[in-house]
């Protein structure tokens, strides 16, 4: 027997789950919970603190160096809904990477797109295609699909940020592709501004006439500098006189994600504020960049702080709370919207 085998107390149809068991067939109307009234998620609500991820990781940058075949120090978070999966959700990746004094992650690309959401420190350059871009606390640095690229931390302080990954998506259409780069001894540039910035940085304004538009289906926009995404947060609560407001982080030639299967956005609730309840179809990966409060999900309450990873299910009811006091709280979520969207999955409602 191969598949799951079917039982009635029937002796005769008994007989059939049987044989059908031993042919790979299975009855759909002996089913249950197949086509569910509202999305079912195996993704559970999850918090990894980030007192924990950094105590393991700094253990692990004493214990594990990084050369070819490790490759990357990344402790991975596995959400306890998805049977041991190193997955957060059932659609995307998230850990924390440790890059310590003078060490470089060498060189590979993938199908899978990926991004680097800094938490603290300034003293990393990630290498896209050549491109050197530095790294510092507040940044999302985009690595798209199939683009080279590596790590280097040419300073004496070590440094950690958050990589998310659409890999659940790219392996469960079974088109994962990885290779190996070529260049070792790559030196990165410390200018602060990379090629991309200084192409497409401006705002509002993009190249226009001889150089050619880019033809992938990402941002050739690669960093998003947490002066401008402060800024933007700043003046829009400034405007609209909100205590909740959220930037999207966008490809500024189409106007659309950033990649094609992520959605990028920083949201900033204000100190004592409690946000309306809020859900949505698809995952979310969460992490906090300033501030401290509670979110509740579902029927979970989390406790969160710097540096903490939330992992918010499809269609769970989600607020958030923003502890009173001086410092506003600061979110920044990726989700799998873009996916959804395009195969009009996409549901919101807010209460
Ligand atoms: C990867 O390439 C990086 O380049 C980090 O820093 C995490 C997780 C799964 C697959 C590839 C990186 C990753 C990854």
């Amino acid at each position: 027997m191969t598949t799951v085998r079917y039982h009635s107390d029937e002796p005769e149809l008994d007989d059939l789950y049987e044989q059908m068991s031993e042919k790979d067939l299975q009855p759909l109307w002996a089913m249950k919970g197949l086509l569910t009234p509202e999305p079912a998620a195996r993704t559970r609500a999850h918090r990894w603190s980030a007192k924990q991820m950094r105590a393991l990781g700094e253990r692990a940058g004493e214990l594990v160096p990084i050369d070819r075949g490790g490759d990357r120090r990344v402790l991975a978070c596995a959400n306890p809904g998805l049977n041991g999966l190193p997955y957060a959700t059932s659609t995307l990746w998230a850990a924390v990477q440790f890059l310590g004094p003078r060490e470089m992650a060498p060189a590979h690309r993938h199908s899978p797109s990926a991004l680097r959401f800094v938490l603290e420190g300034d003293s990393v350059w990630t290498m896209i295609n050549g491109d050197p871009l530095h790294m510092a606390a507040g940044d999302l640095i985009l690595t798209p699909a199939w683009t080279f690229h590596e790590h280097h931390n040419p300073s004496d302080r070590g440094m950690l940020w958050v990589d998310v990954l659409d890999l659940p998506v790219v392996e469960f259409l079974e088109s994962v592709f990885f290779e190996e780069g070529p260049s070792e001894d790559v030196d990165p540039k410390t200018d602060p501004q990379s090629a991309s910035e200084r192409y497409y940085g401006a705002p509002g304004l993009i190249p226009a006439g001889q150089v050619e538009p880019p033809a992938e289906n990402y941002s050739p926009l690669l960093a998003y500098r947490w002066a401008d995404t402060d800024a933007a947060l700043r003046h829009q609560a400034e405007l609209t006189g909100k205590t909740d407001v959220s930037v999207r982080f966008t490809d500024p030639v189409r106007g659309r994600d950033v990649m094609p299967t992520l959605r990028c956005e920083m949201r900033r609730i204000s100190a004592g504020t409690e946000t309306a309840l809020q859900r949505q179809t698809g995952t979310r990966v969460t992490t906090v960049l300033h501030g401290s409060g509670r979110i509740t999900i579902g029927d979970n309450e989390f406790d969160i702080e710097h540096g903490d990873i939330l992992a918010i299910p499809s269609w769970a009811w989600t607020s958030v709370q923003a502890n009173p006091g001086s410092e506003n709280l600061d979110l920044f979520t990726t989700s799998d919207a873009p996916v959804l969207e395009a195969l009009k999955l996409f549901r919101e409602e807010r209460s």
